[in-house]
């Protein structure tokens, strides 16, 4: 296979050099920037990640940094999922939309204050848009991209881990909330997130100095928890339904087709850019939607465009993300299925690079 050349405009992260000392066999590319993909292999790191507590670096994961006293106007101009109730200290898993109601990306927004906030984005170029709105808008804010850098703790000992380098009050962390943490005097702000179903941290790393030094403290404090690198793994990532932007969904898609619904209050947040277009398409419902689909026989190779989905020889829609699962002994994936297939149970069938497969339309994600 040719590889991927390196150069400045693919940046390195403050982890790469521990990323590398680890092994890293493969990378792809988000926000410009490089995402490890394998260590081991995905199938061990699966199983690694499932029963221990692995340090992913999710430097790609760029904040889009809102300052100023219009920071919070501005970002329920992104979002239709309405702000109001959400308190600093918090982190919302937010739809961004565009004025047409498509997904421009579905990052984590961080409340630091109310005129400070974070975006943590999925791989699209959401600062350009942002900083498009703030200036035709004429807004107080100002938008930029800082030198925050998270770094993802995940597993079933990520508890234990975690409170040995940062103290036992990160056990007292809830779901999607965050609070500071000192580390060599530094003040970070440490959540409970990830994109994984194995519960964990997420900690966002302020200053680039900092990153390898917090990296070994990890590995050292987790030596005897089997603690390793590790990444965000495909497997495990779609037995939880969790979407990838830009391979699941695009800006061509509304939140309502990607599952999103729920993360919407489309009448109530007033301000949102794509709010007429999102009440317009809302009345009618979706006409497709995301869905987990079980594919029948041998491991199938990787998903590197859609696989066409059909039903009596009539395309009804496409899988975008798609892996053997050793814990459920089936292909699992995330398909995009009209509404005329998309009940649980319906078979349909799945063109793969190596064939036509049988598949079957799942009642919900496997974890
Ligand atoms: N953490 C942070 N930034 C991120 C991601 C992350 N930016 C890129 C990407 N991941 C954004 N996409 C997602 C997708 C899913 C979730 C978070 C970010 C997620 N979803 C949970 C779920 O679906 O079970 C919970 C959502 C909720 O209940 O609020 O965690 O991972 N910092």
């Amino acid at each position: 296979m040719p590889q991927i050349s390196f150069s400045r405009r693919l940046r390195r992260t403050p982890f790469s050099e521990g990323v590398e000392a680890a092994g890293v066999k493969g990378y792809t590319v988000y926000n410009r920037m490089l995402l490890p993909t394998v260590f081991e292999s995905v199938e061990a790191d699966y199983r690694h990640l499932k029963n221990h507590v692995q340090v992913w670096d999710v430097s790609c994961e760029r904040q889009v940094e809102l300052r100023g006293p219009d920071a919070a106007k501005l970002m329920q101009m992104l979002t239709p999922r309405d702000l109001r109730g959400m308190l600093p200290g918090q982190c919302f898993y937010v739809p961004i939309v565009d004025e047409t109601g498509g997904m421009l990306n579905d990052p984590v927004a961080v409340k630091l204050s109310d005129d400070r906030w974070w975006i943590s984005i999925a791989d699209s170029d959401l600062l350009l848009w942002v900083k498009g709105i703030a200036n035709g808008y004429r807004l107080d804010v100002l938008v930029d991209e800082p030198d925050v850098s998270p770094l993802a703790v995940q597993g079933p000992k990520a508890d234990d881990l975690m409170a040995r380098v940062f103290g036992d009050r990160v056990r007292d962390i809830r779901f999607f909330k965050f609070d500071m943490f000192e580390f060599e005097g530094r003040d970070l702000a440490v959540a409970r997130s990830g994109y994984s179903k194995q519960g964990g941290f997420e900690i966002y790393v302020e200053g680039s100095e900092i990153g390898m030094p917090l990296w070994n403290a990890l590995f050292t404090a987790g030596e005897d928890q089997q603690v390793r690198a590790g990444c965000p793994n495909l497997i495990e990532r779609i037995e939880g339904g969790l979407l990838s932007y830009g391979n699941d969904m695009t800006d061509d898609n509304t939140p309502h087709e990607c599952g999103l619904g729920k993360f919407c209050n489309t009448h109530t947040a007033i301000g949102c850019i794509g709010r007429d277009a999102l009440l317009r398409v809302a009345k009618e419902g979706p006409v497709q939607q995301i869905r987990p689909i079980a594919i029948d026989g041998e491991a199938v190779l990787p998903c590197d465009r859609p696989w066409p989905v059909f039903a009596d020889g009539k395309r009804v829609g496409q899988v975008t993300s798609a892996a053997w699962s050793p814990d459920f002994q089936s292909n699992v994936s995330i398909g995009m299925i009209r509404l005329s297939h998309w009940d649980a149970g319906t078979a349909v069938e799945v063109e793969t690079p190596d064939g036509m497969r049988r598949a079957t339309v799942q009642e919900r994600f496997w974890i």
